[in-house]
């Protein structure tokens, strides 16, 4: 990495390889089949004229290309995306805010109702774009094609796929992400603002580890560092942040929890499952993963070795561990070849 690449790469992020763009989230709008064409972007709420523009009148207006660093809060980043589209402040002469307007949410034609908002200020701030179009080609479907939001010198879960409504209100609504998941709603990446604290209390945590019981519950950024936790039951919970440094969590049961950015740095995970968990962006520098059980897991953004210090932080897998080569592939380059090294000197790979 170059020294200016350094310079804009905030804390706790990594670069992605080359040429790549991760997939997060959503994958399709709630109506796949609905074209380019018929694609209308409505604003609303506090303004003194409510409108709707098809894709056609956005681009009639004044255009923006802007050249943007996308910085995910699962610690990907991709510098120097240059988007095309047209600036929120642009777009809202149309339809004049009222003096009431405080905030704007960005919602999204998706199943869920995925949304997200920031105050009216930031979004202007920051030089919100509504845009069409990556490094001179449509935005494809996946990233939120035809039309989405960008906020730079965010965290990319303020940039919707599929914008569909821009809302303008006086008290905000928290975002999909915000309410459900715990996702800070400032979304400062260099202020690594990625979450909200954990609500648990001391006693509240004391009790749970007693019970050996974490399956299904809802347990963001749990402090659960030097624990003797094996045989853990932590299936489909959601521990979100969650700090399991240096705990004996062998044997533990994480399948398909949600351990994205958790720390399990040095912590013991032998024959541990974390079948189809979501591990994106989660840190397991140190760990013992010999005989754990990988497969299916979603490790965008996580990391296996501290680049800072070297390959000798490295988590430990054995013979017995379970992992493929289609699991470790979004790996940033250097933890991917850390362990795909591993992998390979102990044949790990099947064909
Ligand atoms: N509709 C919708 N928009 C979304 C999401 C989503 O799941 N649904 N995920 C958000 C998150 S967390 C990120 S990192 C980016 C991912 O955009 P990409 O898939 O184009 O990389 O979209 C954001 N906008
Ligand atoms: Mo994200």
């Amino acid at each position: 990495m170059n020294s200016e690449s350094k310079l804009r790469l905030p804390p706790g992020q990594q670069l992605v390889a080359p040429g790549k763009w991760p997939i997060i989230g959503e994958r399709e709008p709630a109506n796949p089949l609905q074209l380019q064409n018929e694609w209308i972007v409505s604003v609303k709420g506090c303004v003194e004229k409510a409108n709707s523009f098809s894709l056609q009148e956005l681009q009639q207006m004044p255009i923006t290309r802007q050249t943007i660093d996308i910085h995910c809060v699962t610690r990907w980043s991709k510098l120097g995306v240059a988007f095309e589209g047209v600036r929120l402040i642009d777009l809202l002469q149309f339809a004049r805010p009222t003096s009431a307007a405080k905030y704007v949410s960005f919602i999204s034609h998706s199943t869920r109702g995925h949304s997200t908002s920031l105050s009216l200020a930031t979004a202007i701030k920051q030089e919100t774009l509504i845009a069409w179009a990556a490094d001179d080609r449509p935005l494809g479907v996946d990233h939120g094609g035809p039309i989405r939001n960008i906020v730079p010198g965010r965290y990319f879960y303020k940039s919707v796929k599929w914008l569909t409504r821009i809302e303008l209100l006086e008290v905000d609504r928290l975002g999909f992400w915000e309410a459900e998941s715990g996702y800070h709603n400032e979304a400062d990446p260099w202020r690594e603002q990625r979450y909200l604290a954990s609500t648990l209390d001391r006693r509240a945590v004391a009790e749970l580890i007693a019970s050996n019981d974490f399956s299904g519950k809802n347990l963001l950024g749990i402090l659960a560092s030097d624990r003797q936790m094996p045989s853990l039951n932590a299936r489909e919970s959601l521990l979100r942040n969650a700090n399991f440094d240096r705990s004996d969590l062998q044997s533990a049961d994480f399948r398909r929890a949600n351990l994205s950015n958790a720390s399990l740095q040095y912590a013991i995970l032998r024959n541990a499952n974390l079948q189809a968990a979501d591990l994106e962006g989660a840190n397991f520098t140190g760990a013992d993963l010999r005989g754990a059980n990988l497969l299916q897991c979603s490790l965008i953004g996580s990391s296996f070795f501290d680049p800072q210090v070297g390959w000798e932080t490295g988590a430990k897998i054995d013979i017995n561990t379970r992992i493929d080569e289609s699991v470790i592939a979004p790996l940033f380059p250097q933890q991917f070849a850390y362990l795909d090294q591993k992998c390979r000197e102990l044949s790990l790979f099947k064909s």
